[in-house]
């Protein structure tokens, strides 16, 4: 119970009761005094909201008993600054951590409601693009399941990621208005509010530096509860939204001028105004880096402000206290930032300032793609951030000079590791990756394979300067999201034989090697497999009315669209197996569905076509009678964590067919496989570790490694050989080029199929020879059903390592320094 001040005697409410009877209470008391509806004419969505209010409640508690124990040790906290997080619904994610879930199903029945319904209605916010996104999720559900001393810092942008249509088989962008459907679950911090400023000029008093800024607007917080797994401990994530304050242009007001001065308002709201979904290319638009600033900045001051009040107002040991970690370089503001305050705010001497802030920050790379990796033009930075990209500067200066002093004067190298990349007239640009190098004590990549080649490309020079900054924590995903919830089913048949403490501890899961030969495991693993799939095949029925037949092999690439993840690879093979089976129509084909869903960045052409050409090609094969059902490929509109949570435990194979290289390390292989599914990938990312540990018999690896990719760069590589030696590649090739599958517009993939066969930048031709042939070791192997579900036992129970629990206490342990609170005694 939460005590008052000593000298009170408790504070007296009615705490949450975990019953029936009391559940039914609370729902019903949020839906009329909360909501103001009567549960007569209350819809779906008002029991959705009173249900997600009483679970809260539940949770609300140990959140503040978790916050409180870190105030009363003065514990390290770490803080998890990120521009995206994905976090999915929240109800049924509460439910199981509080272990309520079936008891709030009895609940809503007794009132007359499906929780299952009323599950669906959740909004599931698209705050983030992709794998990066959902990462911080995880690691948040993490954090608060450990019982860690952390938060994460993001935006609540009024607009998420866009909701994606398909009209005519093109994607078509809608505004995703979240916010819209009310927000039960978050608390409104109206009293931590922060000042945040941009552009202005600087000048000198003396050394000192002074920065008058030119406008101002407010960050409000919005706090969620993450709650943790089977304990009191819960972590916050706190959400800015941006509010124009009291910036009203008084002399436009005042002129009369209403409109004008409210129009204003609007446009300073814009910072937390909408997501940017593009993750392909680096755009430097103003827009974008406001966001970031305001991220940076409100979140470093609730930081400082919060450790003040802590430490009795000091600042000096806040390099013992505080841990911050950059998600990516997006953040990345935050350390000039950071000495922004402790210089010119506090005075303290610049190099002791330099010293905490690279004890203090540490930084993860997610991303080897040049073209994704940020810059900012200085001369936006000047107008933006003066002060900033003054102290940009200063930290350049420093950082060359040591580099003069103690690795080497070559002017090349230099040049290469300037902070500043140097252009003619706008052309100069701060590198924002370097920046956050040399700003850390530790940067990782986010698999072994992608933390080598980090240090032997992308930052090879630092690694040089700095040989122990660099280091590696491999992704994990969170079990709790992705077993318990996603596939209740699977989770209560591992808890008959292993118990239910694998929720906690993945390791567990090696205790079901012990039972892996018994038939009676591997029937029910197939039985929930099979119901899997028919609840996928129900979905796809009712949402886009084709039938898909529940016995066939699903094969699964869902993930954002992009040249490099080889969607079309997967295409090129869908083709030639529909080519080889109308040659062959008697022969004993395995019956296949294949399942695509991303979206592609609006302005990514390549992406959105290739869209558009699995549509096409969909609507040719799933109305050829000739081929009698067994082959069926479906495009799934509108990708998002839900869809994932109801396709992933479906998956027969899971396809991670991104050129060797490319893909950091991908995290829904994890989920895949977790779930039962066999990967079908390349040597990239983390698959090379899901080989390691699940064994090469059950999982196919196919195409060129890493250094076969870089040897025919360098020897040159000529698509076009490809074509001409493979007969079946030549055949789809030249079906594509005719217009086949697009009659009525037989030139729409010109730009599509020459990139393709003139380029082929990720060397799709050049593994296609042992990707079809490895597509029909699937088969094969698909036919024998008792191999295929020890594999699938033998993925699952080799999954241990990949919880984002070993993740985030790796990351606590190496680079945080921050250890678990003791919140439950
Ligand atoms: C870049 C940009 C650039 C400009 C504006 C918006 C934006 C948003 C995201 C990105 C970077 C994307 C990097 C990314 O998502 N990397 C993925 O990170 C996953 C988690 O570590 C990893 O599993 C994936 O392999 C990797 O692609």
């Amino acid at each position: 119970m939460l005590m008052s001040s000593s000298n009170h005697s408790p504070f007296v409410y009615n705490r949450p009761e975990e019953s029936v009877d009391a559940f039914k209470k609370s729902i019903v008391y949020k839906l009329i005094f909360l909501i103001g509806r009567s549960p007569e004419e209350a819809s779906q969505r008002d029991w959705l909201n009173a249900t997600l209010y009483a679970v809260r409640d539940l949770v609300t508690e140990g959140w503040i008993s978790t916050a409180k124990e870190a105030r009363d040790t003065k514990a390290r906290r770490v803080y998890y600054l990120s521009m995206e997080f994905l976090m999915g619904r929240t109800l049924s994610n509460a439910l199981i951590a509080e272990g309520v879930y079936d008891l709030a199903k009895e609940a809503l029945n007794e009132l007359g409601v499906n929780l299952e319904d009323v599950l669906e209605k959740e909004v599931d916010p698209g705050l983030g693009n992709g794998g990066l996104g959902r990462l911080a999720a995880c690691f948040m559900d993490s954090i608060a399941t450990l019982g860690l001393p952390g938060m994460g810092y993001g935006i609540r942008y009024e607009y998420g990621m866009f909701q994606q249509h398909i009209e005519n088989g093109r994607q078509v962008e809608k505004p995703d208005a979240w916010l819209e459907k009310g927000t039960p679950w978050e608390f409104e911090r109206p009293s931590k509010r922060y000042a945040i400023r941009f552009g202005g000029h600087i000048h000198f008093e003396g050394r000192k530096c002074v920065w008058e800024s030119a406008e101002e607007i407010t960050a409000l917080a919005y706090d969620q509860i993450v709650p943790g797994y089977d304990t009191a401990a819960s972590a916050t994530l706190r959400l800015w939204r941006a509010n124009a304050g009291d910036t009203f242009d008084l002399a436009k007001f005042n002129k009369g001028d209403y409109f004008a001065a409210i129009e204003e308002r609007n446009e300073s709201e814009n910072v937390s105004r909408v997501l940017y979904p593009d993750d392909s290319t680096w755009n430097g638009r103003e827009l974008r880096l406001r966001q970031e600033y305001f991220l940076v900045s409100a979140s470093l001051q609730d930081i400082i402000r919060r450790h003040k009040w802590q430490n009795g107002g000091s600042i000096e040991n806040l390099a013992d206290k505080v841990a911050i970690h950059l998600n990516d370089t997006h953040p990345a503001l935050a350390i000039p930032e950071l000495m922004y305050i402790l210089v010119d705010q506090e005075g303290i001497a610049w190099q002791k300032a330099w010293d905490m802030t690279r004890r203090i920050f540490s930084y993860t790379c997610h991303t080897l793609m040049s073209e994704a990796l940020e810059t900012w033009s200085v001369d936006m930075m000047g107008k933006i951030l003066p002060r900033h990209l003054q102290m940009i500067f200063e930290i350049n200066d420093y950082f060359l000079e040591y580099v003069k002093t103690y690795v080497t004067t070559d002017v090349d190298f230099i040049r290469r590791v300037s902070l500043i990349e140097e252009g003619e007239g706008h052309a100069r640009k701060v590198r924002m990756g370097w920046l956050s190098v040399v700003g850390s004590h530790k940067v990782n990549g986010v698999a072994a394979i992608h933390s080598d080649l980090m240090v032997s490309s992308t930052f090879a020079d630092f690694a040089r300067i700095y040989p122990d900054r660099f280091t590696n924590v491999t992704n994990g995903i969170t079990p709790r999201r992705w077993l318990a919830v996603a596939n209740p089913e699977l989770s209560a048949l591992f808890d008959q034989y292993i118990g239910t403490e694998w929720r906690k501890d993945l390791s567990l899961l090696t205790e079901l090697k012990a039972h892996i030969d018994k038939p009676e495991l591997q029937k029910a693993v197939a039985e929930i497999k099979h119901a899997n799939k028919v609840k996928l095949a129900d979905y796809i029925w009712q949402e886009l009315g084709i039938k898909v037949d529940p016995n066939a092999l699903f094969d699964v690439q869902i993930k954002r669209i992009h040249e490099y993840k080889r969607q079309i690879m997967n295409l090129l093979h869908i083709v030639a197996r529909y080519n080889a089976m109308l040659e062959a129509p008697e022969k004993e084909w395995v019956p296949r569905v294949f399942i695509l869903a991303g979206k592609a960045a609006s302005a990514y052409t390549a992406a959105k076509d290739t869209i558009n050409l699995i549509n096409d090609v969909a609507t040719v094969i799933n109305n050829d009678e000739r081929l009698k059902g067994r082959l069926k490929v479906i495009f799934i509109p509108n990708y998002s964590v839900s869809l994932a949570q109801l396709i992933i435990p479906a998956a027969d194979i899971s396809e991670q067919i991104s050129l060797a290289g490319t893909e950091a390390s991908g995290t829904s292989n994890m989920k895949f496989a977790l779930n039962g599914a066999l990967t079908l990938g390349t040597l990239d990312g983390a698959n090379v570790e899901i080989l390691q540990n699940v064994g090469e018999e059950h999982i196919f690896i196919f195409g060129n490694t890493v250094e076969q990719v870089e040897k025919l760069r360098r020897d040159g590589y000529y698509p076009i050989d490809y074509y001409q030696k493979d007969e079946q590649l030549r055949k789809v090739m030249d079906q594509l080029n005719s217009g086949w599958f697009s009659p009525r517009d037989a030139n729409r993939y010109q730009n599509l199929l020459s990139a393709l066969q003139f380029h082929d930048y990720y060397q799709a031709f050049a593994d296609f020879r042992s990707y079809v042939d490895t597509q029909a070791k699937v088969d094969e192997k698909y036919r024998d059903q008792k191999a295929w579900i020890n594999s699938t036992l033998q993925n699952i129970v080799n999954m241990s390592y990949f919880s984002s629990d070993r993740t985030v206490m790796d990351y606590a342990e190496k680079i945080w320094h921050v250890s678990p609170l003791d919140v439950d005694k």
